[in-house]
């Protein structure tokens, strides 16, 4: 799928779902049959070569193979090859495409294969990249926050396991890998674990099968959660304890970025209610459980300084992590501690770069080529299941929204969930941009709004991740995926499932506003979306507009200014408080459905003229007020119809539409759309184009 990150690329390869083990097969055949390989780094600091190369050469033996394999142009592949045996310098980044995968491993040793053969690892500006999406995914594995190892880069093998037993002096240490995430959920389900503890992570909406994960909840009989949020779907999911956790900007502590740098986070806001850091919920309860000498922390420090020791513990530079150099830092050196490197060693500063000339942690030291399977996906498309669903994020959401869902600026943008479709799929399928569409899996069901888009690719579907039972009604994205697994790292296939897709029709649209949060009716299709000064939810539904009018009287009290034409499908309605809105519904036919972004302005602006209440419910609204559109820059809230302004005036850059607006001038994570504005407009300057890509 074409996204934003793709359209400043020399190179765009859309190739087939779970094909790039065949893509990166067929790299490491070409760099050998053409006098590529570093042959000394592959004899000198690696094993494995040989079968590795074998395979790959059954998988994709040459370009028009490996074309096949991907679904690629030919010419495509050879131009990619070229470009990578070409280049000395290469990193190749990845992240969800290829590890959320049931080939998922594969596919990263495939890739990590050709570095191998390159000698391109360890070298500025050459390496495989993984890019870990959470801000501390890295300190997370650090600490041992997987169920397949123990704390510092220690696995169950049973001098680890000795080791950490040691240090921790606990007898009853776990002595073998536990459950990763979905079979987790899977013995949840069965009846197989009874109590479980759910800290920092949202399951009922980010696991796959996500309907069958919040109904195994139900079965537990003890399920803890500690949270920053009063509610989520996993704590409506029957959550027995609520533990209120501080949250980012609240709490102290480091976390660990993809480059190994740990870097201090420092609170600098007040703790609210009775919220506590976890790493003190954790020690309080076992205290609780009779482990309290074990857990007599008094600060983040106090933890740091034993993770630090852990990690220098027995280590004589056999585990990469070990940062020994840290472990007696006094309160105040952790407080100003600066961003480090690890390895910090007690001997010696940070390393800058690992694996430059070898010395990988295995035990002879040499990096290990692994040949991969043949790609396959575990399921297949049927008369039944036409399509695949891919699903992912969008630029302006976090995860399950937790946060990002609170912000105004943020939920400007891209407000409703959606499903993207390719043309030639929407017309196949009776689907029209801006309609609604019903996705089906064998697993769930979603309503969302249709986005018809070229970037997609055909016969596949994209949604976003982002949208749950919390925020809108019929979006929990994770209930449609297949909880197929990868058999190493378990990352479930979530960018493939077998789909169906077809038309759903309403008859009205529209939008609430309110000062509070309200209920919407069982029958109506909403979506909540954070707006300035209260709440706002986007709505549609076929329930007839009288049985909306006493809804509406009866969540707003008071008294009402309304406009009915019944007959013609439209009915609008305000109660205000002093000159201001206090609650509103539009609701009509798609294209009279009332401009959500005029009266969302008019709703934060709070007092309104007398001028502006008397249009607010006449359909016209925005005189004197011009809709700025969907906003495009969340930093500077500037509007679509703003920037296509600009263009029409002159702005044939992403660079000038900046000057003239400020949009794209601050995280710039926007500036592909304003390009993208640009091409649409068609008045896009070709010697600018050119310019950029040089550059
Ligand atoms: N705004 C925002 N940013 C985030 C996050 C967020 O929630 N919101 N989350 C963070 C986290 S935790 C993570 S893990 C990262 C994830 O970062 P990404 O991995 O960039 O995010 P995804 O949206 O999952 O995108 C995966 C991309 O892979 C493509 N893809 C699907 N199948 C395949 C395939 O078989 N092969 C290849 N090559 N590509 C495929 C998809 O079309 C999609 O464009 O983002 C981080 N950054
Ligand atoms: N279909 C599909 N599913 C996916 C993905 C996909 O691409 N497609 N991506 C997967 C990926 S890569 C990821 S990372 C996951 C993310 O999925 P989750 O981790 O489930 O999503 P978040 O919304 O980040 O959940 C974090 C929760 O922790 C709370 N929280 C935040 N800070 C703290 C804290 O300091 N302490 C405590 N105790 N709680 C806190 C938040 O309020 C929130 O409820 O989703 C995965 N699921
Ligand atoms: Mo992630």
């Amino acid at each position: 799928r074409k996204t934003d990150t793709s359209e400043d690329a020399d190179l765009f390869l859309g190739l087939k779902p779970g094909t790039d083990t065949a893509l990166f097969s067929g790299l490491l055949v070409h760099l050998a049959d053409n006098g590529f390989l570093d042959r000394d780094y592959v004899e000198h600091h690696t094993s494995g070569f040989d079968e590795a190369l074998v395979r790959a050469r059954s998988i994709a033996g040459g370009v028009a193979a490996t074309a096949l394999a991907t679904g690629l142009a030919e010419q495509d592949v050879a131009a990619f090859f070229q470009m990578f045996a070409a280049t000395a310098r290469v990193v190749t980044l990845y992240s969800q495409g290829v590890n959320q995968s049931a080939q998922g491993t594969d596919k990263v040793n495939a890739i990590i294969n050709c570095h191998f053969a390159t000698g391109r690892i360890g070298k500025i500006g050459a390496s495989p990249f993984s890019l870990t999406g959470q801000p501390n995914a890295m300190g997370g594995r650090e600490v041992g926050g997987l169920s397949n190892q123990l704390a510092a880069h220690m696995s169950f093998t049973p001098p680890d396991i000795d080791r950490v037993r040691r240090f921790w002096k606990a007898p009853r240490i776990a002595t073998h890998e536990g459950l990763k995430a979905v079979q987790l959920f899977e013995a949840i389900g069965r009846g197989e674990i009874k109590a479980l503890w759910v800290m920092g992570t949202n399951p009922a909406v980010s696991l796959p099968d996500a309907d069958a994960a919040r109904s195994a909840l139900k079965k537990l009989e003890l399920f803890v959660i500690s949270e920053n949020v009063l509610s989520n779907d996993t704590v409506s999911a029957g959550a027995h304890v609520l533990l209120p956790a501080l949250a980012w900007g609240e709490k102290s502590g480091t976390v660990t970025n993809s480059e190994r740098r740990i870097s201090r986070q420092r609170a600098f806001l007040p703790v609210p209610g009775e919220a506590r850091p976890d790493w003190w919920i954790v020690s309080e309860v076992a205290k609780r459980l009779g482990f309290g000498p074990a857990f007599e922390y008094g600060s983040a420090a106090a933890i740091f300084r034993e993770h630090a020791s852990l990690s220098a513990f027995e280590n004589d530079g056999s585990r990469d992590f070990d940062i020994g150099g840290l472990s007696e830092l006094s309160d105040e050196a952790f407080d100003t501690m600066a961003p480090v490197l690890w390895p910090h060693r007690s001997d010696e500063a940070g390393q800058p770069r690992f694996f430059a000339g070898g010395e990988f942690f295995t035990g002879d030291r040499k990096g290990r080529f692994v040949a991969p399977e043949r790609p396959v996906l575990r399921t297949e498309i049927n008369e039944g299941r036409p399509l695949r669903l891919n699903t992912g994020r969008i630029r302006d959401q976090w995860h399950t929204m937790t946060r990002t869902g609170t912000s105004p600026r943020l939920g400007a943008h891209l407000p409703e969930p959606f499903v993207e479709v390719h043309p030639d799929d929407a017309v196949r399928h009776g689907l029209a941009d801006g309609s609604f569409a019903r996705v089906t899996t064998d697993h769930g069901q979603c309503t969302l709004k249709v986005v018809v888009s070229a970037r997609q690719q055909r016969g596949m579907l994209f949604a976003p991740i982002h949208w749950s039972e919390a925020n809108a009604s019929a979006a929990r994205v994770g209930a449609l995926v297949a909880p197929v697994t990868d058999a190493f790292s378990g990352q479930p296939e979530s960018k493939a499932t077998p789909a169906s897709i077809a038309p759903y029709d309403y008859v009205f649209r529209g939008f609430v506003l309110s000062r509070t949060p309200l209920k919407l009716p069982d029958h109506a299709w909403w979506a909540r979306a954070a707006v300035s000064g209260g709440s706002g939810y986007l709505i549609a539904d076929n329930a007839d507009l009288n049985g909306w009018s006493s809804w509406l009287h009866a969540v707003a009290g008071g008294e009402l200014a309304e406009y009915d034409d019944f007959g013609g499908g439209v009915y609008r309605a305000a109660s205000f408080t002093g000159e201001a809105i206090e609650t509103c519904l539009f609701l009509g036919p798609a294209q009279d459905a009332g401009d959500w972004d005029v009266v969302k302005e008019l709703f934060a602006a709070g007092p309104l003229t007398d001028d502006q209440r008397r249009m607010l419910l006449s359909g016209k609204p925005a005189q004197g007020l011009a809709s700025a559109g969907p906003v495009v820059c969340a930093c500077f809230g500037v509007g679509r119809n703003a920037i296509c302004d600009a263009i029409a005036a002159g702005a044939r850059s992403a660079t000038e539409i900046g000057v003239r607006l400020k949009a794209g001038t601050n995280c710039g994570s926007c500036i592909p759309e304003l390009k993208r504005l640009i091409v649409e407009s068609g008045t896009a300057d070709p010697d600018h184009g050119k310019l950029v890509a040089a550059s």
